[in-house]
């Protein structure tokens, strides 16, 4: 099974046989000030150099989030997607929990998006799923619903069964979900990496779907946070991770992650790897 986005003139496939592609997450106003700053002025020179920034390091889709404080997103979400198709040609992950946001942004692209995201709650469910439908866009299923974030697999497995059922009865094909076992803070539950990667192998085998996170909330609380970031996407490559959203600016991550896809069998005679060794 392969998930397919587009841009203009560009492919990007994905899923348990394939090399992992990275989902850059740089256009998100969490935790940077001066970015919330341009967006709540109205500005998007920053989103358009983020974007061929993290393209140019290595970033094969671009999430774009400007979820902050005094800032429209049903306005703004638009307007950030159309900068970032002025600066580079890559499949665009539309990032917002407003659906109407969601809307407003695929009424201006025009090719196949990742919608991030659905989740199990009645809510989301009705909203979100005929959106997918009707754009032929793909989407991020995360594994929670109104009860927050399950503390256990068998739990988080049943939401994406509910999601997946859910998905298929609306004729929404299974390679475009896109499924996000949930990274947590390990510095709060030393389970959290466990109970994440147990997820996933479980998703994988069980429903054969791609698979995503949040790879940096692993990190939250620690020192060196880029170190446990690589470790935990490497790590979870060899347990059914396809499209981690991380920040491809961190120095290293692209040669772990060509070493774990080689290591993993996801690049077949090292061509990806022995590539990646060659650029320095
Ligand atoms: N799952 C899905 N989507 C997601 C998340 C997820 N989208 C949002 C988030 N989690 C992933 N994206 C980010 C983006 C930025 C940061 C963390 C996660 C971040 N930013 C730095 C900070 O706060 O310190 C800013 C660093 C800088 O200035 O360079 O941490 O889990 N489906």
């Amino acid at each position: 099974m392969e998930t397919i986005v587009t841009g203009k003139n560009c492919e990007v496939r994905f899923g348990l046989q394939l090399p992992t592609v990275i989902i850059a997450e740089r256009i998100n106003p969490t935790g940077r000030k001066s970015l919330a700053d341009e967006l709540q002025q109205g500005k998007l020179d920053m989103v358009g150099k983020d974007a061929k920034e993290q393209v140019e390091a290595g970033g094969d889709i671009i999430d774009v989030n400007v979820g902050a404080v005094g800032v429209d997103e049903v306005d703004m979400l638009p307007k950030a997607v159309k900068k970032v198709m002025e600066a580079t040609d890559r499949p665009i992950c539309l990032d917002s929990a407003n659906p109407k946001a969601i809307k407003a942004a695929l009424e201006v692209y025009p090719y196949k998006a990742l919608i991030n995201s659905v989740n199990g709650e009645e809510r989301s469910l009705e909203e979100v799923l005929p959106m997918v439908k009707e754009s032929g866009s793909a989407v991020i299923c995360l594994t929670m619903d109104e009860d927050g974030i399950p503390d256990n697999v068998e739990k988080r497995v049943k939401i994406a069964e509910k999601i997946l059922k859910r998905a298929e009865s609306l004729g929404i094909k299974r390679e475009d979900l896109v499924f996000d076992c949930l990274a947590m803070a390990n510095a709060t539950n030393s389970s959290a990496c466990k109970i994440t990667l147990e997820t996933m192998k479980r998703v994988t085998k069980e429903f054969g779907v791609s698979t995503t996170f949040g790879a940096s909330n692993i990190s939250f609380g620690m020192p060196n946070r880029d170190l446990l970031n690589i470790h935990f996407i490497t790590m979870s490559i060899m347990n059914g991770l396809c499209a981690p959203i991380t920040d491809p600016l961190i120095g290293g991550l692209k040669r772990a992650m060509r070493a774990a896809d080689f290591l993993a069998g996801k690049d077949p005679y090292g061509m990806n790897y022995i590539s990646e060794y060659r650029k320095k």
